[in-house]
């Protein structure tokens, strides 16, 4: 079981009106602001945050009971003017647990009315996480035989490729930046890893190395998972064999 919550702005789009035409500049400096501090509170409880078209953020928290989401309420409402709802969501997969949160939230299923907190009665989840941290094998000489925004389409390209490969097995990919991208995993194994990665190489001509990490929390298999990537380009570096995909667990 994996348990999501979701972060959205209370009645952001009629608030964003309220402020006039020259409005983006102070728009994109809430939104990061808001990401910034949604890391920082959630990471301190062992959860990992990803951005999500910037105005909605998903958590993964594992773990965390409404009481932990009703602290972190209480910090963000102290720190910003706007309030935020937030959704927890539980399922068998990423992508159920995704469904489950905006359906509660749909239904209006309330779980802390005061502190605007949704979702769908909480069960105790012990299960562990698995985060896949994906990244291009030397972008570096790839971004010097192309402009800036040429690197950006065809980062688009691919992250197109991932979500659409990743969701049809119930696994949800975020762009983390640069070259890198993390997949809350469902039960996609190495074996259909390999096989996104031929199909990459082969609409591309790009290779991604892949670090996949298992443990109790986002944050602990976040942790694994660059670890399994570090070692990968530690392997490559030694001219040792060519290795691809490597897995660690807590
Ligand atoms: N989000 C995130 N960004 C990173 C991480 N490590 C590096 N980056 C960024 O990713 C970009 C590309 O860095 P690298 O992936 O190390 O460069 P590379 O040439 O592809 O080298 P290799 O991946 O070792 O083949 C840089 O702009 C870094 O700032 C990471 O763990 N997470
Ligand atoms: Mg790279």
């Amino acid at each position: 079981m994996i348990q999501l919550t979701i972060i959205k702005i209370t009645g952001y789009g009629p608030w964003t009106l309220t402020l006039g035409s020259d409005r983006e500049h102070r728009l994109q400096m809430l939104q990061s602001s808001l990401y910034k501090e949604i890391q920082n509170l959630f990471s301190e409880k062992n959860c990992l945050a990803f951005p999500n078209r910037f105005d909605e953020v998903f958590v993964i928290t594992n773990g965390l009971t409404v009481r932990d989401h009703v602290e972190i309420q209480e910090k963000l409402s102290k720190l910003f003017e706007l309030s935020f709802s937030m959704t927890i969501g539980q399922g068998n997969n990423p992508f159920e647990a995704n469904s489950n949160a905006d359906n509660a939230r749909r239904e209006n299923l309330i779980l802390d009315k005061e502190h605007n907190i949704f979702g769908q009665p909480m069960q105790n989840g012990g299960d562990l996480v698995q985060i896949i941290h994906m990244d291009v094998d030397g972008s570096t000489s790839i971004s010097a035989k192309k402009s800036p925004y040429e690197v950006s389409s065809l980062i688009i390209k691919l992250y197109s490729d991932m979500s659409e490969f990743f969701l049809r097995k119930n696994s949800l990919a975020f762009f983390m930046g640069g070259d890198n991208f993390m997949i809350i995993n469902s039960s996609v194994d190495k074996a259909d890893i390999a096989k996104f990665l031929e199909l990459i190489k082969e609409h591309h001509g790009i290779s991604f190395n892949c670090g996949i990490g298992t443990a109790k929390t986002g944050r602990d298999a976040a942790k694994l998972a660059t670890k399994s990537l570090d070692t990968i380009r530690e392997i490559r570096d030694s001219g040792k064999n060519e290795q691809r995909i490597l897995e660690l667990t807590c």
